[in-house]
């Protein structure tokens, strides 16, 4: 067969076919007309391409090509037809009727991280002794993070094996009166101890304050511990704070949020910015597991933020979140907690 030949066929069936599918009114002649031009066994469209058989072998790729275009164009046609028609929107397009007396699907809704629940559970309870929630950046400066909270320039805090330091620009940090005295090197906040001398630094004595949020170490992952997690810093700066008082805090929040049978001791301990310094200890699992260190604010640290300490005192803890919120809910591996496994997580629904 010529190829001149194929190619009118193609064309008078194409134009045949758009004018019948532009004035078809029912879906039931909308059907005929499918099977006519794309039936499988004898549409026109199968009809045509047996002769592409017959066509010179030159010129087969255009006689290829043009059916292809004609196809394409009959399938748009029927398309439109049947949107205009308003066929394929229910029963015809998939064969199965819509019943709207089914129950609909239900959607699997998500549950609250046991991370997310321990931290305003801390803000409750720490709310009822009457410290108010603050917040602090998690990129900071070396002022923040180690200067102002005594640590030297030669103290292995400070070590970047021990930090995650940042090229990022000071300028991008919130301002505040010290911070033009430090290099310009930032980091992902070690501790939540920053937002003390951010807090000393802007807002009116006395202060009784909490923070939480995300910190961050290179710390290798085990079953205690984390690279990233959170802490609850506390600051409490009046006339005439006392250890006693520091105690009693610490104290009260454990038995309110461990419960009245825990077993917490203080260990002394040494953190620059606290003088004396201590570390607490619960009991569990058989061993003592550290939850937080504390003390009383060190007269340096009031001195880098302009504070007197001939006439104010306070103290000062900061707890590991994670180890709280692990004792509470039975979790024995950290790791659980980040895994991101939902099996895990919907244990701890509320
Ligand atoms: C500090 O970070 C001090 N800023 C706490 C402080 C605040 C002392 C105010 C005095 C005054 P430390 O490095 O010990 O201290 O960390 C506090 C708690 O964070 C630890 O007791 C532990 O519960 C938790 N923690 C520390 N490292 C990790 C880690 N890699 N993963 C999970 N929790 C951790």
């Amino acid at each position: 067969m010529a190829l001149d030949q194929f190619v009118s066929a193609l064309d008078s069936m194409l134009q045949e076919a758009c004018a019948s599918l532009l004035e078809v009114q029912s879906s039931e002649a909308l059907e005929q007309l499918r099977v006519r031009y794309t039936g499988a066994k004898s549409g026109a469209l199968k009809s045509v391409q047996k002769m592409l058989g017959s066509i010179d072998v030159k010129d087969k790729p255009a006689a290829g090509k043009k059916f292809n275009e004609v196809r394409d164009s009959i399938e748009a046609a029927l398309a439109d037809a049947s949107q205009r028609l308003g066929v394929g929107s229910s029963k015809q397009a998939s064969g199965v009727s819509f019943d709207p007396t089914l129950p609909g699907l239900r959607p699997r809704l998500g549950t609250i991280h046991p991370i997310t629940q321990t931290l305003e559970h801390l803000k409750e309870i720490m709310g009822r002794l009457g410290f108010n929630v603050t917040e602090g950046p998690e990129i900071e400066d070396q002022w923040h993070n180690f200067v102002a909270l005594n640590i030297p320039e030669d103290h292995p805090a400070r070590d970047p094996l021990d930090n995650f330091y940042l090229a990022t620009a000071k300028s991008a940090l919130p301002r505040s009166s010290g911070s033009n005295q430090v290099p310009e090197a930032c980091l992902l906040r070690s501790q939540t101890s920053t937002v003390q001398i951010r807090v000393m630094e802007t807002q009116p004595l006395p202060l009784r304050i909490i923070s939480l949020g995300r910190v961050y170490r290179p710390d290798a992952p085990d079953a205690t511990h984390f690279p990233m997690f959170h802490q609850m810093e506390g600051l409490w700066v009046d006339r005439n704070v006392t250890m006693a008082q520091l105690k009693s805090v610490l104290r009260l929040f454990a038995t309110s949020y461990l419960g009245g049978d825990v077993s917490i001791r203080f260990r002394p301990s040494f953190f620059p910015f606290t003088e004396p310094s201590v570390e607490v200890d619960y009991w569990w699992n058989g061993q003592w597991v550290e939850f937080g260190g504390a003390g009383m604010v060190d007269p340096n640290v009031f001195h880098s933020v302009g504070i007197d300490p001939e006439a104010w005192s306070g103290f000062a803890f900061g707890l590991g979140v994670e180890r709280l919120c692990m004792r509470r809910f039975g979790i024995t591996d950290i790791r659980d907690l980040y895994r991101s496994d939902v099996r895990f997580l919907s244990q701890f629904a509320t």
